[in-house]
C-alpha cells in the first residue's frame, strides 16, 4: 500500500474554536489513516525549529505568538498522496484566496489565524513527523477497510508493481523523463564508473550486521528480498556528508516503497548507541553497526580497495548492486546528497536504464588507486577521535 505520510495540526485557533473534530472527520471521512495524534502545548523553541524556514519573514514573531497560545493537535495521516492531497484539503495559506469545500475555506477568515497545518512536500513530512513524535508513537496496523479506499490493494499484494531490475548500466542511453547529467565536479570519487569493480556482484553476507535498536516503523526486509534497496553507510567521522543521503533513501522509503537502511561503519556498539541517543539525523529507516567490520572488509574485498564513505549502494530485489556512489575522506565538506542519485533511483524504479558516467579508464590489475582513495582511512586516529 501506499505509505505516504503527512503530518496535520490543529492550530491553537482551531482547538479553542471547537473545529478538531470537524477537521479530523474530514481525513477520517476521506479514507486517509490515522497514524498519530495528541493534544499538545509545544515550547516556543519547538514551534520555533518547526516554523525555521519562515524565520526571516515579518509575521514570524507574531505567528509564533500565535501558536503558543493554546494546545495544538498534532497529528500524522497516512495515505496515497497524502501530502499533496492534504495541502488541498487545507486550502490556500491565506483563507480569502481558500475555496470553499477546502477546510481553511469553510471554516476561517484571517492568515494570521488559519486554524491549520499541513505538510508541503514528502521531505518537510518526514522531518514534521520526526519533530513532532517520537517513533513509538507511530501505530502500525492495517486499515479494515483500505481495500474499500483502494482500488489495487489486493492486486498490489499478490504482486509487488516493482519493474524487474535492468541489466547493471553499461555506457547506456538514458530515456527517463530528465536528461542523466554526471557529475563533473573536481572529486572523482563522487562518481560511479560503469567498470566499478562492485556492479553487478551480489551483496556480500551481511548476517553480522547488529540493529541499533531505534523503534523505527520500517522493518528492513533485507539485501535481495524481493524489493530494490538503498543502503547508505556511514559513520561519525563522516557524519554531515552523509546525512543528506540518509534523509533522502528515508523519504524513498516513504515515498517509493523501496526498501532501505543505514549502516554505521562505527564498529562498536557505544558509537552506535551514541549516534541514536544523540539523534543527529532525522531518519526513519532502520540502523546497524558492524561488529568487527566483517561487513566493511567484504564490501572491500569485493572492490579491491576500501570502502570510504559515505557510500551509497543501490540494490536490485535480488540484491546484485546496480549502482554505487562514495566519497572519499579526501573530498573535505562535499556532501552525499540525492542530487547524486535521485536519477538513477528513480529511473530504476521506473524500470528505465540507469544513467552512466561510463568506464574510469582506470586499471586496476596494478592495484593503482582508483576512483576511491587507497588508503584505509579507519586506520587513522582522527577517525578513531571523532564524536556523534
Ligand atoms: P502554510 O501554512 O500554508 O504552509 P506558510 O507559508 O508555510 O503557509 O506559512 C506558515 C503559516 O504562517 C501560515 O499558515 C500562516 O498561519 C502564517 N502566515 C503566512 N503568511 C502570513 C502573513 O502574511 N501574515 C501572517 N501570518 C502568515
Ligand atoms: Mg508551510
Amino acid at each position: 500500500m501506499p505509505r505516504e505520510r503527512t503530518f496535520i495540526m490543529i492550530k491553537p485557533d482551531g482547538v479553542q474554536r471547537g473545529l478538531i473534530g470537524n477537521i479530523i472527520g474530514r481525513f477520517e471521512a476521506k479514507g486517509f489513516k490515522l497514524v498519530a495524534l495528541k493534544l499538545t502545548s509545544p515550547s516556543k523553541e519547538h514551534l520555533e525549529t518547526h516554523y525555521e524556514d519562515l524565520k526571516s519573514k515579518k509575521f514570524f514573531p507574531g505567528l509564533i505568538e500565535y501558536m503558543l497560545m493554546g494546545p495544538v493537535v498534532a497529528m500524522v495521516w497516512e495515505g496515497m498522496n497524502a501530502v499533496k492531497t492534504g495541502r488541498v484539503m487545507l486550502g490556500a495559506t491565506n483563507p480569502a484566496d481558500s475555496l470553499p469545500g477546502t477546510i481553511r475555506g469553510d471554516l476561517c477568515i484571517d492568515v494570521g489565524r488559519n486554524i491549520c497545518h499541513g505538510s508541503d512536500s514528502v521531505e518537510s513530512a518526514n522531518k514534521e513527523i520526526a519533530l513532532w513524535f517520537n517513533d513509538d508513537e507511530l501505530n502500525n496496523y492495517k486499515h479494515h477497510s483500505e481495500a474499500f479506499v483502494y482500488e489495487n490493494v489486493l492486486k498490489e499484494e499478490a504482486a509487488p508493481a516493482l519493474p524487474a531490475a535492468p541489466a547493471p548500466a553499461a555506457v547506456a542511453a538514458p530515456s527517463a523523463v530528465k536528461e542523466f547529467a554526471p557529475y563533473e565536479g573536481e572529486y572523482e570519487e563522487l562518481v560511479t564508473y560503469s567498470d566499478d569493480p562492485s556492479l553487478g556482484k551480489k551483496c556480500p553476507d551481511m548476517s553480522t550486521l547488529v540493529a541499533v535498536p531505534k523503534g523505527h516503523h520500517d522493518e528492513f526486509v533485507g539485501v535481495g528480498n524481493g524489493k530494490p534497496t538503498c543502503l547508505v553507510m556511514f559513520a561519525k567521522y563522516l557524519k554531515y556528508e552523509a546525512f543528506p543521503a540518509v534523509e533522502a533513501v528515508s523519504a524513498y522509503a516513504a515515498e517509493l516503497g523501496i526498501d532501505s537502511a543505514g549502516l554505521l561503519l562505527d564498529n562498536k556498539e557505544k558509537d552506535a548507541k551514541r549516534f541514536v541517543e544523540k539523534n543527529p539525523c532525522k531518519c526513519d529507516i532502520p540502523l546497524f553497526f558492524d561488529p568487527g567490520w566483517k561487513v566493511k572488509d567484504a564490501f572491500s574485498a569485493m572492490l579491491n580497495d576500501p570502502v570510504t564513505l559515505p557510500s551509497f549502494y543501490l540494490f536490485d530485489k535480488d540484491g546484485t548492486i546496480v549502482w554505487r556512489q562514495a566519497l572519499s575522506g579526501m573530498t573535505g565538506n562535499m556532501k552525499l546528497d540525492k542530487s547524486q542519485f535521485d536519477y538513477q533511483i528513480r529511473a530504476f524504479v521506473a524500470g528505465n536504464p540507469l544513467g552512466s558516467h561510463g568506464p574510469s579508464g582506470i586499471s586496476r590489475d596494478d592495484s593503482v588507486a582508483g576512483p576511491v582513495s587507497q588508503e584505509d582511512v579507519f586506520a587513522t586516529q582522527e577517525v578513531a577521535d571523532a564524536v556523534w
